[in-house]
């Protein structure tokens, strides 16, 4: 038995803000988990400090299960962003504890790899069409097989996916939430444009992705979907907000074009409408916001009984804590379609050394011990917390709107 000692949270910034789990047991092991959930970081803090470190210290820390449950039904307040992040950090951290007092890459406790690596996907975005397309062609140089663009919208001074610096995109860019204004009618417009030329320019051998980020109503999917066919995209994601889960079937009645969605999804009871009514190709909930892997592996088996396959979100408010999980994960099940790959920058990257690498177009989570990350304590204090916020959106006459 090994049991948990000690557990902490560190709260760092290296360029922006990561929340991580560390436990320890009485035997030395340690574990990370991450906790980060962009835009409000310190209330996963506070209910891991406040309300979840109390109840873990002397447990078995190889009791991973019964934890879990522990900590969900325990809570009596079921599920949510905040609860289900904190689960997911204790979760990765047991499991990356698990692996190193095995000896093993956690993959092998998963069941082993059954591929070579994970297929990722890169941003390509740019002010314009044809800056998006040099973008993505230098990631199609470095050898990805999938390709996400993302293009500024004529009349619209700002677009989601679309930065200044054309390799690192943040959008939690501000202390207090910037404001956005959006078209429906202006980006409908702009994707078909950008699809056309992408395959001009990229060809077919490459898989092409598109993010929405949830604004348009499902008639309005339904028609984007539609437009995109004749290019053969990969997935559309996010299409409308998923709440209404009953409005992709609308989506469906239209278009063949492939639907991702979910990572807003924090349960299983999130998908499961979605994943049995096979109104989704791909689900894109996460090791960190979903309840870490013991519950995304139950999410991904009732996935795989309607031939629905994983696209895990992974952009840069993911630590590279998840990022290892996600590839532990990703090279072990059977439904894995393709792993979100937004680089971190080199200030994170110092903060979190890591057993993962990128090589051809896919990723492999490495062969240290557990999850096959550190993280650099005293590197991490030197960058304090800041407040940061993800902007909102408002339509061209002021309505609030999703961002
Ligand atoms: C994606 C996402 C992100 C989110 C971000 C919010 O597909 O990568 O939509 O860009 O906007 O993770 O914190
Ligand atoms: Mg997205």
């Amino acid at each position: 038995m090994s049991r948990i000692a000690s557990a902490r949270v560190i709260v760092t910034s290296p360029g922006r803000n990561f929340v991580t789990l560390k436990i320890e047991t009485d035997d030395g092991l340690t574990g990370l988990g991450d906790a980060t959930l962009n835009g409000r970081e310190l209330a996963v803090a506070s209910y891991l400090s406040d309300h979840v470190i109390p109840c873990l210290i002397g447990r078995d820390a190889h009791r991973i299960e019964d934890l879990w449950q522990y900590l969900y039904r325990g809570a009596y307040w079921r599920r949510g962003p905040v609860t289900m992040t904190a689960i997911a950090a204790v979760d990765m951290a047991l499991w990356d504890i698990k692996g190193k007092a095995a000896g093993l890459p956690l993959y092998q406790l998963l069941g082993g790899a059954s591929r070579e690596g994970c297929m990722v996907y890169g941003h390509a975005n740019g002010a314009t069409i044809e800056e998006t397309i040099d973008n993505a062609l230098h990631y199609k140089e470095q050898g990805y097989r999938a390709i996400r663009l993302q293009a500024g919208v004529p009349g619209l001074a700002t677009t989601y996916g679309v930065s200044k610096d054309r390799y690192f995109y943040e959008p939690a860019d501000a202390d207090l939430p910037t404001e956005a204004v959006w078209s429906t009618e202006k980006y409908l417009r702009s994707v078909a444009p950008l699809f056309e030329k992408a395959r001009d320019a990229l060809g077919w051998d490459v898989h092409l992705l598109h993010d929405v980020h949830h604004r348009l109503t499902p008639i309005e999917a339904g028609r984007l979907g539609r437009d995109l066919e004749p290019f053969r995209p990969f997935w559309m994601e996010d299409p409308t907000p998923a709440e209404n889960q009953e409005a992709f079937r609308l989506i469906r009645q239209h278009t063949t074009t492939p639907i991702a969605v979910g990572e807003i999804f924090n349960s299983i009871w999130d998908a499961k409408d979605l994943i049995q009514n096979q109104l989704i190709d791909y689900i894109r909930a996460t090791v960190v916001h979903a309840g870490g892997l013991t519950h995304l592996r139950r999410i991904a088996a009732l996935a795989d009984l309607y031939q629905v396959r994983t696209g895990c979100h992974g952009a840069t408010d993911l630590s590279p804590v998840t990022m290892a999980a996600a590839l532990h994960f990703g090279l072990s099940i059977p439904n894995f379609g393709v792993q979100e790959y937004m680089r971190h920058t080199a200030e994170t990257d110092a903060v979190f050394p890591h057993a993962y690498s990128f090589a051809g177009g896919l990723m492999h989570p490495g062969d240290a011990p557990g999850l096959g990350i550190e993280i650099d304590e005293a590197l991490a204090a030197k960058h304090p917390y800041k407040r940061a916020y993800l902007p909102v959106n408002r339509l061209e006459d002021g309505t609030l709107w999703n961002w």
